[in-house]
């Protein structure tokens, strides 16, 4: 009988600096966006620590009534300011203003590690995949089911990811986490419309149902470093419910953009946008490794 060795002692170590170089021999820019409301507490860490990954740092800010803005500033972000509408308006300001190819969301709460960031873009500067979101059920969370507030985010979370993937065919395990890289071209194709941070949800369906390659990379979520979320369940789950069957079922998906950061090496695997009639999967530990998605429901 064969002898199977553990997933991790194959894989090899996760990936500390990015390889923004693609396979056609373009650089490949990287714009880091963080949207924050009042973290002068809690932004500091997160920036000095996505720096050095980011060709452009910007700091997307809620009108906040603290230092966060200031800090931002000091440490070298171009700050921005949203509508005053939300989480989701400040990732759509952000998506409009940013220059690079790929685009990383990052909480400013110090919920995400930023040294994930170079294993969450790494399968699109590969042309493996368009949309890459970290996966806090493959990388576990510090605030999954401790109360019932955590409890009721957590299931409400799980059925939506569960919908996707039996209507879509794929195999996601996190359709809701902030901390995620998206080609910039296909952020603006998406045409978001979310205020709130149904963003996150409608940024995952509509990437699938546009036929887009997205998949998951297992990162770390951690509690908020310093005070409290700025959303309550009570408050927002009948937009989730509204967004979640909205973009499922009736959104019809527009005409595709082609191509990828590394088109060269998408059409050297015969797997470039245009001949993918279908969206794929592919679950990515944070080591980089590739498993092949099921494909069947
Ligand atoms: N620009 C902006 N950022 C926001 C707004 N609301 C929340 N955020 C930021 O979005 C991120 C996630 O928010 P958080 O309150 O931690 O929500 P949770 O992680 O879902 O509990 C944090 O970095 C917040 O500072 C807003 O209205 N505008
Ligand atoms: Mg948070």
């Amino acid at each position: 009988m064969t002898d199977f060795l553990p997933n991790w002692y194959t894989q090899p170590a996760r990936p500390t600096a990015i390889n923004r170089q693609a396979s056609d021999g373009r650089e490949v820019r990287i714009s880091v966006i963080v949207p924050c409301r009042n973290e002068g507490r809690n932004i500091r860490p997160v920036l000095e620590w996505a720096a050095p990954y980011a060709d452009e740092l910007l700091v997307v800010d809620g009108h906040s009534s603290d230092d966060t803005r200031a800090i931002a500033a000091e440490l070298g972000a171009t700050v921005l300011l949203d509508n005053g509408k939300g989480k989701g308006d400040a990732i759509r300001v952000g998506i409009a203003h940013a220059v690079g190819d790929i685009l990383v969301f990052i909480d400013a709460d110090g919920s995400h590690d930023p040294r994930d960031i170079p294993a969450l873009v790494q399968p699109i500067v590969d042309g493996r995949a368009d949309h890459v979101s970290g996966s806090r059920m493959l990388g576990g969370s510090d605030e999954l089911h401790a109360t019932i507030n955590q409890f009721v985010r957590l299931f409400g979370s799980q059925v939506i990811t569960l919908s996707i993937n039996y209507t879509q065919g794929l195999s996601l395990t996190d359709s809701q986490n902030g901390f995620r890289a998206i080609r910039a071209e296909v952020a603006r194709s998406l045409a978001l419309e979310s205020e709130i941070p149904t963003i996150e949800q409608e940024m995952v369906i509509k990437s699938v149902r546009s036929g887009y390659r997205i998949c998951e990379v297992a990162t770390h979520e951690y509690v908020r470093s310093n005070g409290e979320s700025n959303f309550r369940v009570l408050d927002v789950w009948f937009q989730f419910v509204k967004s979640w069957l909205y973009y499922l079922f009736f959104w019809r998906p527009p005409k595709r953009v082609t191509g990828s950061v590394n088109a060269e090496s998408q059409e050297q695997s015969g797997n470039t946008a245009e001949e993918a009639d279908s969206p794929g999967t592919h679950k990515l530990s944070g080591s980089g490794e590739q498993i092949p998605k099921a494909s069947s429901r």
